[in-house]
């Protein structure tokens, strides 16, 4: 039965939910990848039946835990997972939907806000007293009003455009499936959507269904007056043609939560003012992160008891 098993946590996880771990469920901690894992996994891999991750799980250790029957998943992003070692064993998987649709949505539109009207770059000219010794900040773009294109109409793409609707902006989207119950645009194309908006706001799921949807192509339809926002993944975009648009001015800016090869940034972003570079914190404020650790001990504690799952992925 997954009852006599043992619990893994794979990664770091929140410390409520770490806490939680070890002392309810006597969980086991998978260690760093090297010759200290595989003695970990030839010990105990065979007793594994639920991860607890916010590290993703790979096929090479879904393979080493032949009893695995969940994979509960910190955070709404399953990317990390590799969901086609689970399909064919049936391994059951959850993420953290819903408690964090409204920061990550806040986010998205801070870093809008930020990329138009130069917030991060007015506080370093302030401290670097380019203001006192005289110099002038340059002008900026309107927010309010603005033309909006939001690529993923999910549940962070709608709390992104109900909040902009509010700035007086035009919302239009980009979905695999046209949403019948909003009176946004449709357009029918990534590439369509970046040529019919001044921002285009990107939430949709990483993975491989959404890897470079941002390709260079959008990008130059979105143009020099063109801003582009990022709180999904990195993967959706073309991180190397982001960069050359960028650079090139071909882009006009963007605000950018997430990168292709995390924690590392493209240095040859760092010196550009119209960029805003943070460090995938879409979800990360006390109260959505305590959130999510308890979604994920609900899921834990309801697959322990009954094999089900509170919010189950569907696979
Ligand atoms: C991270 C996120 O997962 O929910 C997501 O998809 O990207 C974030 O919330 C978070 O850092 C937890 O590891």
């Amino acid at each position: 039965a997954v009852t006599d098993g043992v619990v893994l946590q794979v990664g770091g996880l929140h410390p409520t939910a770490e806490r939680e771990l070890a002392t309810t469920y006597g969980a086991l901690r998978l260690p760093p990848a090297g010759p200290e894992r595989a003695a970990f996994l030839a010990e105990h891999g065979g007793d594994v039946t639920v991860a607890v991750t916010g590290a993703g799980m790979d096929a090479e250790l879904i393979g080493a835990l032949p009893r695995l029957a969940a994979v509960i998943n910190l955070g709404v992003g399953y990317d990390a997972v590799d969901v086609a070692a689970l399909r064919p064993r049936g391994i059951a998987l959850s993420n953290t939907p819903d408690v964090l649709t409204d920061c990550v949505a806040d986010l998205a539109v801070g870093g809008l806000i930020d990329v138009y009207r130069g917030l991060s770059a007015g506080d370093r000219f302030v401290r670097s007293g380019a203001w006192a010794a005289g110099a002038k900040f340059p002008m900026r773009r309107r927010v309010s009003g603005a033309r909006v294109g939001i690529l993923g109409l999910g549940r962070i793409g709608r709390a992104v455009a109900h909040r902009l609707e509010a700035f007086g902006c035009s919302i239009s989207y980009h979905n695999r499936r046209r949403v019948d119950d909003v009176a946004y645009a449709y357009a029918a194309s990534p590439v369509e959507l970046a040529a019919s908006v001044d921002a285009f706001i990107v939430v949709t799921p990483g993975g491989a269904g959404t890897q470079a949807l941002v390709s260079a192509e959008v990008l130059a339809a979105l143009g020099p007056s063109g801003f582009l926002v990022n709180v999904a993944r990195g993967s959706v975009v073309d991180q190397d043609a982001l960069v050359t648009a960028l650079g090139s001015g071909s882009l006009g800016g963007a605000a950018l939560d997430v990168f292709a090869a995390e924690p590392q940034v493209p240095e040859e972003l760092f010196a550009l003012d119209n960029v805003v570079l943070l460090p995938h914190i879409g979800s990360a404020t006390v109260e959505t992160r305590e959130a999510m650790a308890q979604l994920v001990l609900r899921n834990l504690e309801r697959f322990l008891a009954d094999g089900t799952l509170v919010t189950p992925v569907p696979l």
